[in-house]
C-alpha cells in the first residue's frame, strides 16, 4: 500500500493576521522519485516571518506569492529515504525549501547536506541556517561593528536576533536588545549576557526608556521590527551610526500600512546610514559564515533555544504563534523522528 503525504496548501490570503482556516490540510499519496531526483522525509519544519509575505498577492517581492492551494513554502531538514540521483545517499540527511509537507521529492540542486555530528540537525533551520546566517552577515558586513561600541537589536529573543547580540558581545560591543516578555528579557539578560534589554509590552515610552538604558547612544542598530519601536531609535543614534533593516514585522500584519513620526532629520547631522539587506546577498559567502559560526556554537560562545511544537498538523498553529512572539529562539515543528 502507498504511504500518505500530508501537506498544507494555501486555503486564503489573510488579512491581518494569518488564521488556521487560511491552511488547508490535504493528504495525497508520496510520489516515487523519477531518475536523478530523491524522496526526503521531513524532520523539521521551520516556520519563518518571510512566509506572511509570500502568503500576499505579488508586491515587487524577491520571489513569487505561493499560489492559491499551493504547498506552502518552507525550509526544511529531513532523511533521504529514497534516491535515484548518485550524489545522495539514502539515510542522508538534508535542508532544503521543500515546502510545508511530510515528504518532499527534489533534483537535489538546491539540498544541502547536514552533517549530525557537527550539531544536532534542527540548526540548520536556526543558528546554523538562513536566521543564523542573517544575522552573521547582517551584523558584521551590513553594520560593521567596532570594539567598545553599542549595538541594539529589536526582536532581540527571536532567532535572528538572539544570535545578533551575542555575536555584537563576540566583537567587544555592548549588546541591548527589545523584546516582548520578561521571560525574554530574562533569557538575554541570563543566559545571553546582554548589558541590557527592556519590555516593549510594558514599556509607556520607548524614547525614554533608551535614553535611560543606553546614555551613551546607540552605534548600530539590527532592525527587525520596524514601527514605533524604530521611531524611538532614532534620536538616539550616535553620529556615524549603521542601521540593518533585516526585517519589519511589526508591518507584516497590519491591513492599512501605518505612518510614523518623520524623524529623519536625526540622519542628516548625525550622517547615519541605513541599508536593507536580504540574507541570499550573501549565497557565495555562506560556508564562510557556517564555518565561523560552528567554531563559536562548538566553543561555547554562541548559544541557541529552539522554540518545537509537535506534529506538522500543527504547523499553522506554530506559524501563527511565531508571528504573536510565543517563541523564544528559533521556531520549528517537528514532523517525524530522525
Ligand atoms: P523571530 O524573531 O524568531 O520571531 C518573530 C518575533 O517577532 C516574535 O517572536 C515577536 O517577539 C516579534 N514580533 C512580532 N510582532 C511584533 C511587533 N508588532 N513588534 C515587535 N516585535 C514583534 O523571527 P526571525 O526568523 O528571527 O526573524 C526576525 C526578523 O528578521 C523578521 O522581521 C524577519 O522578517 C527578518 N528576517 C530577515 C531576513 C533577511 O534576509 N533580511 C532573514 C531572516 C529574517 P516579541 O515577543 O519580541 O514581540
Ligand atoms: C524576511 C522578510 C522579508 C525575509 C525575506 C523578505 C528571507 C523579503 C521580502 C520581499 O522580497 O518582499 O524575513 O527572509
Amino acid at each position: 500500500m502507498s504511504k500518505t503525504n500530508r501537506q498544507f496548501v494555501l486555503a486564503s490570503r489573510p488579512s491581518g493576521y494569518p488564521k488556521e482556516s487560511d491552511f488547508d490540510l490535504v493528504e495525497l499519496p508520496v510520489s516515487e522519485p523519477n531518475d536523478g531526483q530523491l524522496l526526503v522525509r521531513t524532520i523539521f519544519l521551520s516556520v519563518d516571518p518571510y512566509m506572511r509575505g509570500r502568503m500576499n498577492s505579488s508586491r515587487g517581492s524577491y520571489a513569487p506569492p505561493v499560489e492559491d492551494r499551493q504547498v506552502m513554502t518552507g525550509g526544511v531538514v529531513g532523511e533521504v529515504i529514497k534516491s535515484k540521483n548518485s550524489s545522495f545517499q539514502e539515510g542522508e540527511i538534508v535542508q532544503g525549501n521543500l515546502g510545508w509537507q511530510e515528504y518532499g521529492i527534489s533534483t537535489g540542486e538546491e539540498l544541502v547536506k547536514v552533517n549530525p555530528d557537527i550539531a544536532p540537525i534542527s540548526t540548520a533551520l536556526g543558528i546554523l541556517g538562513m536566521p543564523g546566517l542573517t544575522a552573521y552577515f547582517g551584523l558584521f558586513d551590513v553594520c560593521q561593528p567596532k570594539a567598545e561600541e553599542t549595538v541594539l537589536v529589536s526582536g532581540a529573543a527571536g532567532a535572528v536576533g538572539s544570535i545578533v547580540g551575542q555575536l555584537a558581545k563576540i566583537e567587544g560591543c555592548r549588546a541591548i536588545g527589545i523584546t516582548g516578555t520578561d521571560e525574554k528579557i530574562n533569557y538575554l539578560l541570563g543566559d545571553l549576557a546582554f548589558d541590557a534589554a527592556f519590555n516593549y509590552k510594558k514599556t509607556q515610552n520607548y524614547r525614554h526608556k533608551l535614553k535611560e538604558l543606553v546614555p551613551e547612544g546607540t552605534d548600530v542598530y539590527f532592525d527587525n521590527v520596524g514601527g514605533k519601536i524604530t521611531d524611538a531609535v532614532f534620536p538616539n543614534l550616535n553620529l556615524r551610526a549603521r542601521i540593518a533593516i533585516c526585517g519589519q514585522i511589526s508591518q507584516y500584519n497590519l491591513t492599512e500600512p501605518e505612518l510614523g513620526p518623520r524623524l529623519f532629520q536625526y540622519f542628516i547631522v548625525k550622517r547615519i546610514r541605513m541599508q536593507g539587506f536580504l540574507v541570499f546577498d550573501f549565497i557565495n559567502r555562506y560556508q564562510e559564515g557556517l564555518k565561523q559560526m560552528t567554531k563559536w556554537l562548538h566553543s561555547g560562545k554562541l548559544k541557541y533555544r529552539e522554540t518545537i511544537v509537535d506534529g506538522f498538523e500543527n504547523a499553522p498553529t506554530a506559524f501563527i504563534n511565531m508571528l504573536k512572539g510565543r517563541n523564544i529562539g528559533k521556531q520549528l515543528v517537528k514532523v517525524s523522528d530522525l
